[in-house]
This record gives structure tokens, sequence and C-alpha cells, in this order.
């Protein structure tokens, strides 16, 4: 239970509503115990993209094959592909390698009725082995990732992936122009604001998180999944500067 009472998932995201020294973004306990509440009201569309991601699993995973959610902070991601893998034979991965998120992450699953087996590990995506991959989930994490070593952890889920496997990408992404920049980044702001975040907060959390999560192009994320090895990337979804992407492996 939270302070107030509210079993974790209720708990409300107040980390930058008062003033606070300068410091990088961490996920740590604190923001593992509001998390639920901070992405749904942070990140426009993540309602809708996590349902996606089950029908997207059940289109795409294969029978007898592995299939992986890296960062999967409290397995929201996770539970998703659970629900949409229909064979008893696959195996689902979630991977953090932050304590705290996969402490809690480990309760939530066991809270879900599906009775396919997932195993969580508290590791760095950048090292965690990949292999016979049908559906890889990078459901907002590659944007955490150093940009010099994205190349090299694409390349290994493209390599790690069967033909006709597929890696699910969201990521909030930059605008080459500074004017569409600008735009939606407010709109971005309005998003935040409408749900109930201060200017405070809103700009706090800007400053804290930018040395942290570095956006890219969506030309850049498209030419990287390509020189991975992935042979086709659809836009499945897109919501202001939040974007989600299917790289799919044809052979
Ligand atoms: C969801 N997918 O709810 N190795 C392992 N984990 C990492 C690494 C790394 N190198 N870098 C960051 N993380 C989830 C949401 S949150 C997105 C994902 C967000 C983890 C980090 O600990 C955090 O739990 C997660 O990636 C990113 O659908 O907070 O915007």
């Amino acid at each position: 239970m939270s302070k107030s009472g509210k079993p974790p998932e209720q708990a409300t995201d107040r980390l930058f509503a008062t003033e606070r020294r300068p410091e990088d973004f961490r996920f740590d306990a604190s923001v593992a115990r509001v998390f639920p509440d901070m992405i749904r009201r942070s990140v426009p569309g993540y309602t809708t993209i996590i349902p996606m991601i089950e029908v997207i699993t059940e289109q795409y995973v294969q029978v007898g094959s592995n299939c992986y959610d890296l960062g999967c902070s409290l397995g929201a991601s996770t539970l998703a592909m659970r629900h949409g893998i229909p064979h008893p034979d696959c195996t689902l991965v979630g991977v953090d390698n932050s304590d705290a998120m996969i402490e809690r992450c480990e309760h939530y699953i066991a809270l879900d009725d599906s009775p396919l087996p997932v195993t969580l590990r508290c590791e760095d995506i950048l090292a965690t082995e990949l292999t016979n991959a049908s559906v890889t989930t990078l459901n907002f994490t590659l944007q955490f990732v150093p940009p010099e070593r994205r190349t090299e952890l694409l390349t290994r889920i493209a390599e790690a992936t069967r033909p006709g496997g597929v890696l699910i990408l969201s990521e909030k992404i930059r605008f080459e122009s500074e004017r569409d920049q600008e735009i939606q980044t407010r709109l971005h702001h309005e998003f935040k604001r409408a749900n109930g975040y201060s200017d405070l907060e809103i700009s706090q959390k800007r400053s804290a998180i930018e040395q942290v999560l570095i956006p890219e192009t969506l030309a850049s994320h498209q030419q990287r999944l390509q020189r991975a090895g992935f042979d086709r990337v659809l836009i499945w979804y897109q919501c202001f500067n939040f974007v989600s992407m299917l790289a799919i492996k044809d052979h």
C-alpha cells in the first residue's frame, strides 16, 4: 500500500510537484511506486499501445519460439504479450535493469491469471541473451539506451529473430524541423497539463529527463532498423511526438 492507503497501482505521481534539487532521472523505488500513473499521464497513446501489443503479438508469435519484453518495468507490455501468446510451448522473458521495477513486476505477473510462465531477468538489455525470437518488444526503452549502443542492440535483436518475426519499437521522437518540434512539444505538454500536471512538474521532469532520454527522428529509427537486419518498418501508431513501429524480418 502507498502512504495514501491506495494500492500501489493507483499511487499518484507527485515526484516533481515541489521544488527539488536538479538531478538526472533514475528508475528507482520512488519511480517504480508511482510508475503506472506516471506513464499513463505522461505518454500520449500509452493506454492504446498496450492492448495493441497483445494484438500484434498474437499475429506474429511462432510455435516453440521465445518472446522478449526489453525494459519491461512493471510488466504492462509483458502481460499484453503474455495474453497474446496462444502456444504453451513459447517462452516469455521480461528484462529490466532496475531492481525496484523487477521486484514489483514479479508481483503483477503473479496476480495475472494467464498460465504461460514468465521469466524475469534483472539485467542490462545490452547484455541479455536473445535467441530464437518471434516477437520482441521495446516499448519506450530504446530511448534510454546510449545512442552509440543502439545499433548494436537492434542488430542483436534482428539476428536473434526468426524469419517472419517482428520487433515492436515504441519511442518518443524528435522532429527535423524546429517548428514541428516546437508544435509537437507544446501539444505533449498540453496533454500532461490536461492530465493534472502543473507547469512546475512539467518543467522539473523535463530537466531531469533531458540527459537520460535521447529522442531521435523517425527517419533515423527507420534507417537503423533496416541496417540492423529488418526488412520492413511500418508505423502503426503515432500521437504527437510518440510513435510505435513494427519492424518485420521477412527472411
Ligand atoms: C511498459 N515497457 O510499461 N537495460 C534494462 N532495462 C533498461 C535499460 C537497460 N539498459 N535502460 C532502461 N531500462 C514498459 C515501459 S519504461 C519507459 C518502459 C518510460 C528500463 C528502465 O529501468 C525502465 O523500467 C524501462 O526501461 C523504460 O510498457 O519510463 O518512459
